[in-house]
């Protein structure tokens, strides 16, 4: 929690290329970014949150020209479509930068001039590959061998479209010069990158030697001109990159305070295709201009439409705007921090959308809240006071509490934001039992005084899950607080004092909106109308089957199947077990992890696509397609058979 330390907090998101719209991909990069400032704010952070435009190139030249406009003519008409859709999903952002912006065009230029001066940047020509998608220059060890027979130009190592070759006069960055010093700073930072493998990949990419980059081009026109020199504009990611900087004063005079305060970054959001850049090519740009390093990069995978990246290019993009005129924002906002996995690539899919919605949002906490006030109201409780004394059942919720705050901000730290919501669910599961178990209903017909207790408790546990769960749903939680009678308190360390108080506060419950309504899930067309059954057996024909319980502790993919995952599972005694199961469509590797399920346990081992699976897991088949995972009410011993 290195961060607590200090009470300023600088994230950043990519700047998107401003050739179309936002989509689902450049919302969930934004999201997390907003997720963190909003939790660091209620830290009593003071918070910088960059976002914004990438507009030069010769990726945007081209679109403008094809939509038959001038390329900053083309940009303006982007920015609305950005800026409202940020808006309309709550991403509370501090700056919205873009590359036209004047005072980042003459920093960017100043910077320039300093780098000639020391000589980080030269003049050389430059002969090879440019791929215009990624305006990126490809380098010859990038380049496949395969593709460099078969074809004269080779295709783009990263988007695989075919690149074109460029031989012209350029300036360089001296990035071979920085290898040994990147190499040490990797390895005296080694949590730099979240998630870790990455850190790896970027290791090895060093390791294999550093060629000088090429940051300047002739032949285009639509970039910051080179400072001294007509004739080049700067190539887009020394022009990019340092929008970092630039965005909050770098080389601005006036702004020299405002810039050492904020400067480095606590957290920069990008997504797995720009680790290079960033982990690479960024920092050693800040080494030549003896700047701080970023503290962390948070690099996330993709959001995928079936086996393809969601891309504006692929035309498979899902429209934000769309989803929460649908869904809401913070039924939105919930599902992609929460279920999509930061560490790996996710399926984007309705039906998941619509049962996460369902199960946790509607069910689990919507719910929850809900019978606890209507309970209360209706045995005339509106204030609730702080009991004198804790049941034991509501002291092991209360301690419960503490130790699940702990691990939801570790997690939160770490830029694991998926975890840190998969806690808090854990919690909410934790209160429903509570309230389950003590029976409220049956209690106040013998003792008020408990019944009371346990109202107490309950709104306790939610005031603590409504603030963890308030950078997510901002929206809905204030709601949630204002039903158990809060008010939003933003001006001390709120994590701080959950952690560190009693359960001392009173309550005023009022019945408000049903926070989360259940969603009608779509209907499948092919549905069967009649219902199925089939012939009956017998006890001993049932007998046979073994079901036991087990933990999912893994999840792979299989790159030869679009169904298959292979499951890791945990069956205690029984040893652990490797299981494929066609449900891919169905769940995020996230979704599964960590949980139990139901599985035939005495089914004859088979192979598919080459491996052995020993084992068939269960669930719940809702029409045609929609899986639902079945697990025991609570967890219960890895190994236990069902009879
Ligand atoms: O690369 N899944 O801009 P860009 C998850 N201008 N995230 C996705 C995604 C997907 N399917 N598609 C896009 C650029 N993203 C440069 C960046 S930064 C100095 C310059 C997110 O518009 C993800 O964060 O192509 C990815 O890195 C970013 O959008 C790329 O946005």
């Amino acid at each position: 929690m290195d961060n607590l330390a200090t009470k300023k907090f600088y994230v950043t998101t990519p700047i998107y290329y401003v050739n179309a719209r936002p989509h689902l991909g450049s919302l969930y990069s934004t999201l997390l970014a907003d997720v963190a400032a909003r939790y660091q704010r209620l830290h009593n952070k003071k918070v910088f949150f960059l976002t914004g435009t990438d507009e030069h190139g010769q990726k945007i030249a081209q679109s403008a020209a094809a939509a038959g406009k001038e390329p900053k003519e083309f940009v303006d008409s982007f920015i609305a479509p950005f800026k409202d859709a940020w808006a309309l999903y709550n991403i509370e952002y501090t700056r919205f930068i873009r590359t036209t912006d004047p005072e980042h065009i003459a920093a960017v230029q100043a910077w320039i001039e300093r780098l000639l001066v020391s000589g980080d940047i030269y003049k050389s020509h430059y002969a090879g590959f440019y791929c215009t998608p990624c305006e990126t220059f490809v380098t010859e060890k990038d380049i496949p061998q395969e593709s460099l027979q078969e074809a004269a130009i080779p295709l783009c190592p990263t988007c695989g479209r075919v690149t074109e070759y460029v031989s012209e006069e350029s300036y360089f960055f001296k990035l071979s010069k920085y290898q040994e010093q990147l190499l040490d700073f990797y390895k005296d930072n080694p949590h730099f990158i979240t998630p870790p493998e990455r850190m790896a990949e970027v290791i090895a990419f060093v390791q294999s030697g550093l060629k000088d980059l090429s940051i300047s081009r002739t032949t285009i026109s639509w970039g910051i001109p080179f400072p001294g020199d007509k004739h080049h504009v700067t190539y887009v990611w020394a022009d990019a990159l340092n929008n970092y900087i630039t965005g909050v004063g770098y080389g601005q005079p006036h702004k020299e305070k405002e810039f050492n305060f904020w400067w480095p970054a606590d957290l920069q959001v990008l997504g797995k295709d720009i680790v290079r850049f960033h982990a690479v090519f960024w920092p050693a740009f800040l080494m030549a201009s003896h700047l701080a390093l970023p503290k962390k990069l948070l690099v996330h995978g993709w959001i995928k439409i079936g086996e393809h990246k969601m891309s504006k290019s692929r035309g498979n993009a899902v429209d934000p705007i769309e989803l929460a005129a649908t869904y809401g924002v913070d039924q939105v906002r919930y599902y992609l921090v929460r279920h999509l996995a930061i560490t790996q690539d996710s399926p984007f899919t309705y039906p998941e959308l619509e049962q996460r919605i369902n199960s946790d949002l509607a069910h689990d906490l919507g719910n929850l809240l809900n019978r606890m006030i209507t309970l209360a109201l209706k045995n005339n409780l509106s204030r609730v006071v702080p009991p004198a004394e804790l049941s034991p059942e509501s002291v092991v919720l209360y301690e419960t509490g503490k130790n699940i705050l702990v691990r939801f901000m570790q997690e939160m730290e770490s830029g694991y934001m998926n975890r840190a919501y998969a806690i808090v669910w854990e919690y909410i599961q934790a209160v429903n039992k509570y309230f389950h178990v003590r029976e409220p209903w049956k209690r106040v017909k013998i003792s008020q005084q408990d019944f009371d207790e346990t109202i107490s408790a309950a709104c306790h546990a939610l005031y603590t899950i409504g603030y963890m769960c308030l950078p997510l749903m901002p929206t809905k939680m204030e709601q949630l607080l204002q039903q158990l009678g809060m008010s939003l308190e933003l001006d001390k360390d709120i994590y701080a004092e959950l952690l560190s108080e009693p359960w001392n506060k009173t309550f005023v419950l009022t019945q408000g909106e049903i926070l989360f309504n259940k969603i009608e899930p779509q209907k499948e067309e092919t549905m069967a109308e009649e219902v199925k059954t089939t012939p009956t057996i017998t006890i001993d024909d049932f007998a046979k089957i073994e079901l036991r319980v087990g933990t999912i502790e893994d999840v792979q993919t299989l790159e030869k199947s679009d169904k298959l995952y292979v499951l890791k599972v945990n069956f205690g005694a029984f040893g652990t077990r490797q299981i494929l199961s066609g449900i891919r469509k169905s769940f995020t590797p996230d979704h599964l992890l960590a949980r139990q399920g139901i599985f035939v346990f005495n089914l004859a081992p088979r192979k598919m696509m080459g491996l052995e699976s020993q084992g068939m897991m269960l669930f719940a088949k809702e029409g045609q397609e929609r899986l639902i995972l079945i697990s025991p009410e609570h967890k219960v011993e890895n190994g236990t058979q069902l009879s």
